[in-house]
């Protein structure tokens, strides 16, 4: 008998500071803070169903029509941690079948484990009852995935304790502060990475010189002063740094050993591109990062989103780059 079902949605989100290493591999806890933006429910989106039956005998993941392995240490940390703080079915066993699908492609540097598990989190805290915090269970899942779990912009704090209590996301400012500001994403290449994140951040933690001060001072330092920038809307400032931020990730990686590059040819003609033209008009009209692919994401004013496309369209005639906007709407995870 099936005695729950639910089905909800979860966005992606796009860090414009970047984290980037962990100090603790089981519990997913950062070497850093890290900031993001929250793209809308209709673009860049998972959405997960969860059944839970008297008759299913163990539990079942599907990640786009696949079956995944559901004993991987990710999974089970998430469920545990959530059937530990259930308020319902609590006393009724059961096992649960999960599908969860994304309407972009997996895996390719478009943040797909960040809307993944915030959406599989969301969704079982949903049907559990689970009261409180639950971004630290998304957390558990991938680090990135705290941050979708609400909308506007949003930090992880990096936090000081073990258990990684205070290791959650909180926002910084709803969507409705800077609803003029959006988020094209340019699809450069939706081909799966050669190095996982996870990986790569373990190896740069490792071996990369630049981590020390990254994390120690460059960090803290920009978190502090885009919060400001968000709060006052000062996009020159906010396009600065996150441009900024993203050059400094880029180049963790490739101090990293062995060397691990993201980007491409065409990532690099954009980026000099975005440089080119905001020194031709005389300020920040637009600024791009980077993620751990080639893929570009566009962070810019509404008013400057026509010229700007134009200028893509001009450079990439006929190229299969897709765009996606963040536009006036509240982005949290929906039922
Ligand atoms: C970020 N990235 O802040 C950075 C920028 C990629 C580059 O978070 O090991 O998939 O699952 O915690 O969350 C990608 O890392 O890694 C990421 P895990 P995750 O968005």
């Amino acid at each position: 008998m099936v005695l729950a079902s639910i089905t909800c949605t979860a966005p992606v989100n796009i860090a414009v500071i970047k984290y980037w290493g962990k100090r603790d591999e089981n519990i997913i806890l950062p070497l850093n803070s890290s900031l993001s933006g929250t793209l809308h429910q209709d673009d860049l989106k998972t959405t997960t169903t969860i059944v839970a039956s008297e008759d299913y005998t163990e539990d079942e993941l599907y990640l786009n029509g696949k079956k995944e392995d559901i004993n991987a240490v990710r999974y089970q940390n998430v469920l545990k941690m959530i059937r530990s703080r259930a308020t319902k079915l609590m006393d009724k066993k059961h096992c649960v079948h999960i599908a969860s699908i994304n309407n972009f492609p997996t895996a390719a540097g478009l943040a797909s484990s960040a809307s993944g598990y915030c959406c599989l989190v969301f969704s079982l805290a949903q049907m559990y009852g689970v009261e409180g915090d639950i971004s630290a269970i998304a957390r558990l899942g991938s680090g990135s995935a705290c941050r979708s779990m609400y909308g506007g912009f949003v930090k992880w704090e990096m936090g000081v304790k073990e258990d990684g209590s205070d290791s959650i996301a909180i926002q910084v400012q709803p969507e409705s502060h800077w609803p003029d500001m959006n988020i094209i994403v340019l699809v450069v290449n939706d081909k799966k990475k050669e190095t996982s994140s996870t990986d790569g951040m373990q190896k740069s933690a490792a071996t990369s010189v630049m981590m020390k001060e990254r994390c120690a001072v460059t960090v803290p330092n920009r978190m502090r002063d885009i919060e400001e920038a968000i709060n006052k809307k000062d996009f020159q400032t906010f396009g600065d740094i996150t441009m900024k931020d993203s050059d400094d990730f880029h180049e963790v990686c490739a101090t990293t050993t062995p060397p691990i590059y993201y980007l491409n040819d065409t990532s690099r003609y954009i980026m000099n591109l975005i440089h080119r033209y905001n020194k031709l008009s005389g300020s920040v009209k637009c600024a791009y990062t980077f993620d751990a692919g080639p893929n570009a994401c566009i962070y810019l004013p509404a008013e400057n989103t026509t010229e700007v496309l134009s200028l893509f369209m001009k450079h990439f005639p006929g190229d299969n780059i897709q765009t996606y906007y963040r536009g006036p709407k509240e982005n949290i995870p929906s039922i």
